[in-house]
């Protein structure tokens, strides 16, 4: 018998910005449009390419961001593209893990929206360059971009 290994990835972001959403598309392919505050940080499962991966959708109102994202392999920061604050705190969140032994991955989420965008490519690479990093821009509406982020993730980081 073969042992996976498990890898821990925290998916954190601003509220709203569809944390939760993006993690649901990945883990069970479903999309759910109705807004629903994530109160608690939830980790779920999902095998692939022979890893075990925890994903940990990290609430808001996370008390123990620290304790959770320690251990993490990766760390997914995710924005809205329609909301440039969200940018904004994508920043002060990669400077929050900084520093640790955690790779960070910028994801522009809500894509389908991307005619209302108040960022998009030119602001993803400058924080990916700031951060030695890369990002992807993904829809948890129509699923665009999301298995990637998680392939470059156990393909990339191994
Ligand atoms: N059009 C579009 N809407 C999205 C997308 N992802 C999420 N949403 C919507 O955006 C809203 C917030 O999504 P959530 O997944 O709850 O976001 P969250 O980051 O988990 O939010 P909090 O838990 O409150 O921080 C919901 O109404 C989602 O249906 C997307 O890719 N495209
Ligand atoms: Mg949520």
């Amino acid at each position: 018998m073969t042992i996976p290994k498990i890898w821990k990835v925290s998916v954190i972001g601003d509220q709203g910005v569809g944390k939760t959403s993006l993690v649901k598309r990945f883990v069970f392919n479903t999309f759910n449009g109705e807004s629903l505050t994530s109160e608690e940080s939830r980790a779920y499962k999902k095998k692939i390419d022979g890893i075990l991966l925890m994903i940990w959708d990290i609430s808001v109102y996370e008390e123990h961001v620290d304790r959770i994202l320690g251990g993490s392999k990766a760390v997914i920061i995710v924005g809205d593209i329609t909301r440039y604050r969200t940018y904004e705190a994508m920043d002060d969140m990669a400077q929050y893990v900084d520093g640790r032994k955690i790779s960070k991955i910028f994801v522009g989420n809500k894509h389908d929206l991307k005619y209302r965008a108040e960022f998009w490519r030119d602001e993803l690479q400058t924080l990916s360059k700031k951060y030695d990093s890369t990002y992807f821009f993904t829809s948890a509406k129509t699923g665009e971009g999301i298995a990637d982020v998680f392939q470059f993730l156990t393909k990339k980081l191994c």
